[in-house]
């Protein structure tokens, strides 16, 4: 592992967060006037990040905030980028930048039936909170041959029965049906209260579930008002 890797990653440490892989470019790849080899993924597996969070949410001058949970990804991930000579992105900022993809090249991770990427560890509990681009070329441990395609070998699915407006039965997620639902009184009661029934079913990674609170931020951030 790079020298950097293990720096930054004891940096992110004290906020939850940590490298989560690196993504080496097969060529070299223009951001923001850097010449980038490769980009680190930062993020969190399973609720690690949240008490830190949290305790910076809950100062006066951050408790207004439109979007908390991005504004403090900036704050650490921009700075940790500054100081190393590297360029942030993140997650929610337009254009997407291919996460998703990202990981699935430099995690041990596959996709899910509900849309979301699963380890056979820590299941879908798990998230990105911003990326590094670095001009060097950073090396993290990691063996393509772990990514077990965990949903082939599931043999109940039980996260397809478990919604309500079965919203992953068919090829596409149905967004509508799902955010209409979140909107009732059933709605408040189960999915926004304790999580997508679907994503609760799924038996990987049950320890590390996020607990009640951060459920409901992320439950709520999804739901448009
Ligand atoms: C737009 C968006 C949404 C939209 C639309 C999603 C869609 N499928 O189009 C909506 C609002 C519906 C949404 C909902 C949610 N999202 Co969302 N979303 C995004 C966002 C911002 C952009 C996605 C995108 O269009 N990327 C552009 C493409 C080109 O990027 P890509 O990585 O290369 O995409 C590839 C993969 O999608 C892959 N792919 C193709 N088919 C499939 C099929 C499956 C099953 C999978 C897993 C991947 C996959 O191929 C694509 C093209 O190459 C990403 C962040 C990001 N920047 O990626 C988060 C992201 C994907 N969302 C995330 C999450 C957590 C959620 C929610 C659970 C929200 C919540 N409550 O917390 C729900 C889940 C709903 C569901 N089960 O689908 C996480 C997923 C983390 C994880 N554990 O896998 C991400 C990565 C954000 C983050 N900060 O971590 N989301
Ligand atoms: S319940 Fe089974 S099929 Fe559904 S997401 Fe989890 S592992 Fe995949
Ligand atoms: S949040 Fe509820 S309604 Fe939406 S997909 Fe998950 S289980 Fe279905």
């Amino acid at each position: 592992m790079s020298d950097l890797v293990k720096i930054i990653n004891r940096e992110l440490s004290a906020f939850g967060l940590r490298i989560r892989g690196i993504k080496v470019f097969d060529e070299i790849t223009p951001f923001e006037g850097l010449d980038a080899k490769c980009v680190a993924l930062i993020g969190h597996i399973g609720g690690e990040n949240w008490d830190h969070f949290q305790a910076w949410w809950s100062k006066a001058d951050h408790q207004d905030l439109d979007h908390p949970l991005d504004t403090w990804s900036k704050e650490i991930i921009n700075l940790l980028a500054q100081k190393h000579e590297g360029v942030a992105v993140f997650p929610s900022d337009e254009p997407y930048y291919p996460f998703q993809n990202w990981a699935l090249e430099s995690e041990a991770l596959s996709k899910s039936l509900i849309n979301l990427l699963i380890s056979e560890d820590f299941g879908t509990w798990h998230g990105y909170r911003g990326a590094i681009a670095f001009e060097e070329k950073l090396d993290f441990a990691f063996s393509e041959n772990h990514a077990l395609d965990v949903c082939a070998i599931c043999e109940d699915k039980p996260c397809l029965s478990a919604c309500p407006v079965n919203a992953f039965g068919s090829a596409e997620f149905l967004y509508s049906e799902c955010q209409s639902y979140l909107k009732t009184k059933e709605g408040e009661a189960s999915c926004m209260t304790d999580g997508c029934s679907s994503r609760n079913a799924c038996p990987y990674g049950q320890e590390y579930k996020y607990k009640i609170p951060q459920m409901k931020f992320h439950m709520r951030a999804f739901r448009k008002p």
